[in-house]
């Protein structure tokens, strides 16, 4: 199997599974990534996801021995699969951890990047890998990157193709933190287990916010958060968060539109 599925109270956790590989991308794995969102947020107990990375990788991008023989211009995997994908991710409805493992190159780094919150290893590194082999970065890259970094950050790093430490990209605020090797999975899995008892439909809307934020000047931006807050707003959980605060208790969540 490309990939593992694991149910915890409230959260799964998603390990891709071609360890031999260091869990290069295949439309196969891609396929099966993304039926496993769908069931994750077709599932109403599973109120946030931890993605991973079997073995010493987290995913070194696109296969290359599926695509040596491709035709010139043959991007049916990125367009049908890898692109889908990467939006699915960033549009599921619960918020989504990634633990990079080791290291996470070309396609397999802006996975990573495509997800809400990234702990990663020490030991990972991350590599905009695409330049080596003559390829711009896809899978969102040229997107993520110039956002999380900057401009000038980001064109080195897509441009030069080096690795960068899991250490310096906390650093630079390409991921939320480094944290020691042996603790990354108990920190990770502490993190989705803690999101999953959250406010699950304002989280979703945060996200939508956030990433329009992206694009809008200011003032539809305030609109949206104007339209995403009335929403937020008459959830059960924002009633039970205020009341919470006043009682001096915490507050329990249920993630329910109602
Ligand atoms: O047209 C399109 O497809 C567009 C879409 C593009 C999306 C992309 O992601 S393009 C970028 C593709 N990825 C890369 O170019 C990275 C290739 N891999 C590497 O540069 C290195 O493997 C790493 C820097 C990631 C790690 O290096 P290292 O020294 O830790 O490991 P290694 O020895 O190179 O790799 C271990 C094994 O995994 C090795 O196999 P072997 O020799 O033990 O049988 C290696 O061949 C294999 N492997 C690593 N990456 C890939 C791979 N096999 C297939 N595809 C890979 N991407």
């Amino acid at each position: 199997m490309t990939i593992l599925v694991e149910s915890f109270a409230n959260y799964r956790q998603i390990t891709l599974n071609r360890p031999e590989r260091l869990n290069a991308l295949t439309v196969e794995m891609a396929t099966a990534l993304s039926a496993a969102l769908d069931e994750a947020a077709a599932d109403d107990t599973c109120r946030a996801l931890l993605l991973t990375g079997a073995g010493r990788g987290f995913c070194a991008g696109q296969d290359l021995t599926a695509i040596v023989d491709a035709k010139p211009a043959d991007l049916g995997h990125l367009l049908d699969h890898y692109h889908p994908l990467i939006l699915k991710l960033r549009a599921l409805p619960i918020p989504v951890v990634c633990a990079v493992n080791g290291v996470a190159a070309g396609a397999g780094a802006n996975l990573a990047l495509a997800c809400d919150i990234v702990l990663a290893a020490r030991s990972a590194s991350f590599v905009e890998a695409f330049a080596r082999i003559g390829l711009i970065p896809d899978c969102g890259g040229t997107w993520f990157l110039p956002r999380l970094i900057g401009t000038a950050r980001a064109r080195a790093l897509a441009m030069l193709a080096e690795p960068l430490s899991a250490e310096i990209a906390a650093e630079w605020g390409l991921i939320w933190q480094a944290v020691e090797d042996d603790r990354l999975m108990a920190e990770a899995q502490a993190l989705a287990a803690r999101l999953a008892t959250q406010a699950t439909m304002a989280l979703a809307l945060t996200k939508r916010a956030l990433d329009a934020a992206a694009t809008n000047p200011l003032d539809r931006q305030l609109d949206l958060e104007r339209d995403l807050q009335a929403e937020a707003g008459a959830s059960p959980d924002h009633r039970e968060g205020v009341r919470a605060f006043l009682d001096k208790r915490p507050p329990v969540f249920t993630g329910r539109p109602r």
